[in-house]
């Protein structure tokens, strides 16, 4: 069987579980393309680049948020649910975009966020206006403790305390992230139907699912108690508290009979830090109608230091496949895994995994190779299909992000250097991965013809979509991988078992459905490795026919051949 004799099921498969053979791109569109030159990217920009994502082949658009927000946090503080900001267009702009997304046959995912709202949200005005109003319960309300001090000793995911006093009532509110994000109160039954209301109502517009921001956090234990200190820490830890609480299944569930019911062809994905693989397992259990699948954190945690992640640990080569195993082993019978190495909130998997300086094609594609043709649904994430990289700021002045700005203040309160906290943005900020598209060389990377509201990397002379037209380029090889899975049913379907190559570094797994067999061979290091495999596995493979390589090899395509730095071979039988 060749590639070319192979049926493109794309989005012609009407089977409830399409979304298996499907890979997902988020677009964050304050970043992604401007049209009117204010410098901040918007809905018109996304319709002009359009053609990039259908000749990348993707299948799903996941948006960030575009609603109207002040932008404390870049949209994920949402003052009308039903409105899209200014800066991105208006909803007939929205229209448009949903239109010409679907006659290309791809669909549109919105991102959800109502763990919170915007402080300047109209119900969470009223909410704050006296403690008698009909919405004060729609969120975390509580009176000081005995000093005045804040109800629990929770630490905000963007530093400092998670409570906020408030002086109209001289009460305090609950934020998990930032001042200007009150966290919801689903425990109240009108909070949940106007989010259901508002749900049915974008998807009578047209959208074809959500993409959930943090939702294992919006059922808390109500008893709000306080969290051990770790060594090192002000604060306590309040995760095990406000993450995964009581009634958070029945929430989903709830949700998922309101809205989705009746409703075919959606595609739903929690974003769920801190997940174990038995609770994924059961969010993403298809018989308990919850979510399709879900963002686990562990990946993307391993290099977290002990006290912060900004003060991060170096990798070994192999703790990343090892990790990925452990996902793919655990999900392999019931639910279904999200595939994803980066994202608007991570640094830029090719600089945090790979090598972006000696390896940079290799290693970008390499980590593209053994993602991709894993069980679960691969998320492309902005500019990670041409490679993009770290941004080198050089000041705290060339940073956005309020977790970033924040989080420096704070160290520098606490007695470091400017320099040193520096560095720690350096690796893990996540302005790192919110810099401009790189669409050409010109000076503003093809984004905007005004000044962009965050610096364009300037690598964008060398990377970027135009440069990558060709075989050979990060971008073809995406496309390569993309076709795979529409291509031959063992990608999406397939089980999956690692294959012991002798050698952490190397990653490699086989594919398997029905009498279609799929071989990945990774070697995941800067330096050269060779496989080395059991008798029975070798001859499994004698006769394998070359799919995809991403280095040129040398003759025919031995798949247990010597592997140069961050080489990747892709065979079948
Ligand atoms: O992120 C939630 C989340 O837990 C992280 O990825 C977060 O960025 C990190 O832990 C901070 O240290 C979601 C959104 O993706 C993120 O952009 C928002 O800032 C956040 O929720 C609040 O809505
Ligand atoms: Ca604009």
């Amino acid at each position: 069987m060749s590639l070319s004799d192979l049926r493109s099921p794309r989005l012609t498969d009407t089977a409830p579980d399409w979304w298996k053979g499907a890979v997902v791109y988020q677009i964050y569109p304050r970043s992604f393309q401007d049209s009117n030159g204010d410098g901040i990217g918007d809905l018109r920009g996304i319709l002009q680049r359009l053609d990039h994502l259908e000749r990348l082949g993707v299948d799903v658009i996941w948006l960030s948020p575009v609603y109207r927000s002040p932008h404390a946090d870049n949209g994920y503080d949402i003052s009308d649910y039903q409105d899209i900001d200014p800066a991105m267009g208006t909803l007939d702009d929205f229209d448009e975009l949903l239109a010409a997304v679907h006659d290309r046959g791809m669909k549109l995912v919105m991102d959800l966020v109502v763990n919170h709202t915007s402080d300047e949200h109209p119900w969470f005005v009223e909410s704050r206006s006296s403690t008698d109003n009909p919405k004060r319960d729609w969120y975390w309300w509580r009176r000081p403790g005995p000093n005045g001090e804040p109800p629990t000793n929770w630490e905000s995911f963007f530093s400092g305390s998670a409570w906020q006093l408030d002086e109209t009532t001289g009460e305090y509110y609950l934020h998990l992230f930032d001042r200007k994000q009150p966290d919801l109160n689903w425990e109240n039954p009108e909070v949940r139907e106007a989010v259901y209301t508002m749900m049915r109502w974008w998807l009578d517009r047209g959208v074809d699912g959500f993409r959930m921001d943090v939702i294992n956090l919006i059922s808390k234990n109500v008893a709000l108690p306080d969290g051990v200190v770790p060594p090192g820490k002000l604060y306590g830890d309040g995760f095990p508290h406000y993450a995964g609480g009581p009634r958070l299944h029945e929430y989903l569930q709830e949700m998922n009979r309101e809205v989705f019911a009746g409703r075919p062809g959606l595609i739903t994905v929690g974003e769920t830090p801190g997940v174990t693989t038995a609770e994924a397992a059961l969010f993403t259990d298809p018989a308990r109608h919850e979510v399709d699948m879900v963002f686990q954190f562990e990946h993307v945690g391993l290099d977290h230091g002990p006290v912060t992640k900004f003060r991060p640990r170096r990798l070994e080569p192999g703790e990343l496949a090892a990790n990925l195993t452990r996902w793919q082993d655990a999900l392999a019978r019931v639910g279904w895994n999200s595939l994803y190495l980066g994202n608007h909130d991570q640094a830029r998997s090719v600089s945090r995994f790979g090598d972006d300086s000696s390896h940079w094609y290799a290693s970008a594609t390499a980590l593209a190779t053994m993602l991709h043709l894993q069980r679960g649904t691969p998320y492309v994430y902005q500019g990670e299909e041409i490679g993009m990289t770290n941004m080198p700021f050089t000041t705290i002045d060339e940073h956005r992000d309020v977790e970033s700005l924040n989080w420096f203040a704070e160290a520098v309160a606490a007695g470091s250097s400017p320099a040193e906290a520096l560095l720690g943005l350096a690796s893990m900020s996540r302005d790192n991965a919110r810099t401009p598209m790189q669409w050409d060389a010109s000076p503003s990377a093809g984004f905007t013809s005004g000044r962009p509201w965050i610096g364009v990397n300037p690598n964008a002379s060398r990377i970027n979509v135009a440069a990558q037209d060709d075989d050979g380029s990060v971008l073809a090889h995406y496309r390569a991988l993309i076709r795979l899975r529409h291509e031959l049913p063992v990608v999406a379907h397939g089980s999956f078992s690692r294959v012991d190559a002798g050698d952490d570094a190397i990653f490699a797994f086989e594919r398997v459905h029905g009498a279609d067999r799929l071989l990945v061979v990774a070697n995941l290091s800067s330096d050269e490795r060779t496989p080395v495999v059991a008798p029975a596995v070798a001859d499994r493979w004698a006769d394998a026919r070359p799919l995809l390589a991403n280095l040129d090899r040398p003759g025919e395509a031995a798949p247990f051949a010597p592997l140069r730095p961050w080489e990747a071979v892709v065979v079948g039988a």
